[in-house]
């Protein structure tokens, strides 16, 4: 499995605007912000893609999802709510092959996704 741009950030070699660590999980602010609020939320051990998960990682999903809307309920906004994705491969809109969710609020969001 190859490193990616997430490696060299949580290895600290590269900057990134942290918001959330602990020992599994690291959040930070996404560089092309789509919304007022748009934080990644990535496992330190890298999976490629979902696609990639195992029934092994079932307790890490979870507590990625359960960081985000930490998060969110921290930072007060899980009340008038937000929206967490996950892209997967080429016509999901991956560009980054880390797992992440993107967290994203702040604003009324559209649906369906582009
Ligand atoms: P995705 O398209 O789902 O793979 O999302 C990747 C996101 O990662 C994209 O919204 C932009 C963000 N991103 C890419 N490179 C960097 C980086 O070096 N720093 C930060 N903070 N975000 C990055």
């Amino acid at each position: 499995m190859g490193d990616t741009i997430f490696g060299k950030i949580i290895r600290r070699e590269i900057p990134a605007d942290i918001v959330y660590e602990d020992d599994e999980v690291l959040a930070f602010r996404d560089l092309n912000p789509q919304a007022p609020v748009h934080v990644l939320f990535i496992p330190k051990r890298a999976i490629p893609t979902l696609d990639d998960a195992q029934p092994e990682d079932v307790a890490l999903l979870g507590r990625l999802l359960l960081a985000a809307a930490g998060y969110a309920r921290r930072e007060g906004f899980a009340e008038q709510g937000y929206r967490v994705v996950n892209n997967c491969r080429e016509y999901g809109g991956q560009t980054v092959y880390h797992l992440h969710l993107h967290l994203l609020a702040g604003r009324h969001l559209g649906w369906p996704p582009g």
